[in-house]
């Protein structure tokens, strides 16, 4: 008779994979923790600060995508670069694993990953969702996995941050840092993405210094004084309001943008000397010359006189 023997065995510390092409599909660690030599590639936003605990790490399979076709996905926007890709696993986050650290990661993927592979990227956001997310950093994982890397967590297969080829974002000192995905939703450049098709027209269109519409003003001046930047026949609105012996400077402000530094000018002589800045305050007028446009609103400031005319005019810079 013969006697079979059950065996269990407690695995301690580290198990390391077979080299080369026997290895087979594993569970994968992604790590930026710097257990290998050289330099460690943190995660950083756009401002180069350490990403926070709880943004999203993820893999995504682009398929046969080149790195420019991806790039151009999270230029779109986090949720046209995932809606293109398929995710590789369940998502991570930064700062979970013994990192726990803002701009680290020691994310378990677990899915087996093969040796040679394609396609496979790292998406990391600037939040824990691709909703709430307006950065973004894609790192290209190497075509063939290498062998398993000591440190890392045994019977996984490790991809280092280090190793990852940059397709969006940008390389700093200390590592990888975010670019801006999606169109930006507030200011200027939220406004004039309304204002044009973002498919169908030139880069320069949306430039502040540009005038598409041909009508002398400048997109920052629609921008700034309630006219639309598409549109020929509107144009930023100034004028001047007398009561009894007092004139008004009268214009369109925006009200929600802390940026824009309006300043009222006057001369008294439209043909000698030069424009003098007006002191007094800038206003909400009592009595509306015409509707203001949401988000705008008639403003009105003093202008001196010394003479039979006064002539006003109004700036805007954007800080
Ligand atoms: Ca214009
Ligand atoms: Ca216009």
């Amino acid at each position: 008779m013969r006697t079979t023997f059950q065996t269990a065995f407690l695995s301690v510390g580290f198990l390391s994979l077979p080299i080369g092409g026997s290895l087979r599909a594993a569970d994968v660690v992604v790590s930026n923790l710097g257990v290998t030599p050289g330099p460690t590639s943190l995660l950083e936003d756009s401002d180069e600060n350490p990403l926070p605990l709880g943004s999203q790490v993820s893999i995504r399979d682009f398929g046969g995508l080149s790195a420019l076709e991806v790039a151009d996905l999270a230029q779109a926007g986090p949720l046209t670069l995932v809606t293109a890709s398929v995710a590789f696993g369940s998502p991570g986050s930064v700062g979970t694993g013994d990192g726990a650290a803002a701009g680290t990661i020691e994310y378990l993927v677990t899915k087996a990953l093969a040796v040679e592979q394609d396609g496979l990227h790292l998406v990391v956001f600037n939040a824990p969702a691709p909703e709430e997310a307006t950065e973004v950093i894609v790192l290209k994982i190497p075509g063939t996995i290498a062998a398993d890397v000591p440190g890392f967590l045994p019977s996984f297969r490790s991809l280092a941050v280090d190793d990852m080829e940059l397709v969006y974002g940008r390389t700093t000192s200390g590592g990888f840092a975010a670019e801006t995905s999606g169109r930006p939703t507030t200011g200027f450049e939220a406004w004039i993405y309304d204002q044009f098709d973002p498919e169908g027209s030139p880069d320069e269109f949306f430039l502040p210094t540009s005038d598409p519409d041909d009508d002398g003003a400048e997109n920052l001046l629609e921008y700034a004084f309630g006219s639309q930047a598409s549109v020929a026949d509107s144009v930023p609105r100034t004028m001047m309001r007398q009561e009894g012996a007092v004139f008004y400077l009268q214009y369109l402000k925006r009200l929600d943008d802390e940026d824009l530094n309006y300043k009222g000018w006057w001369r008294p002589d439209i043909s000698a000397g030069s424009w003098i800045e007006l002191t007094g305050s800038a206003d909400p007028v009592t009595s509306a010359p015409a509707a203001a446009p949401e988000n705008y609103g008639w403003v009105e400031q003093v202008v001196p006189t010394s003479g039979p005319w006064s002539f006003g005019r109004v700036s805007v810079q954007r800080n």
